[in-house]
């Protein structure tokens, strides 16, 4: 049984070690932000979804985000839309290189978080959450605000 001071040097040590080596980037990771996060719920009979925010690399060195998971659907991805000859087309993309000081704006018609198979127990007003993951970096989790057609005002007093 080790007394009282070794065990306080064992955990400094420990978390000495957490800071220098296990997460080397903690410091530069912070200065991600997201912010407006929202998603709408999918229209009846479909389970696809749109996620939206607004990112920025407020660190020294650019930011590869290259992964996403909600909480709100099977999986995530990142899509961007660009017009081919009048047509909007959608395409699956595998990473956004943002650079230091850069922001970047995901919105309708433009890159979005392509949300599939949102779950039926998901509802509009809830928060989930949006993990961003990012090449050598740690993980961003944020608060989305659901959303729904629905909560139009032109929607309401149709009963
Ligand atoms: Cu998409």
């Amino acid at each position: 049984m080790p007394k009282p001071q070794t065990r306080a040097r064992i955990f400094a040590v420990s978390l000495f070690l957490m800071g220098s080596g296990f997460f080397p980037l903690s410091a530069a990771a912070q200065s991600i932000t997201v912010s407006d996060a929202s998603m709408r719920l999918p229209v009846p009979g479909q389970s696809t979804s749109a996620a939206y925010f607004k990112i920025e690399n407020r660190s020294d060195s650019a930011a590869v985000l290259q992964a996403l998971a909600c909480t709100c659907s099977k999986s995530a991805e990142l899509h961007s839309h660009s017009s081919e000859n009048g047509v909007m087309k959608m395409r699956r993309e595998e990473s956004l290189t943002l650079a230091a000081g850069e922001s970047f704006t995901f919105a309708s018609g433009g890159w979005h978080v392509m949300l599939k198979d949102v779950y039926k127990t998901v509802r509009s007003g809830d928060t989930v959450e949006l993990t961003l993951s990012f090449a050598k970096r740690e993980p961003v989790v944020v608060p989305v605000h659901v959303t729904s057609l629905f909560d139009e005002p032109d929607h309401q007093h149709h009963h």
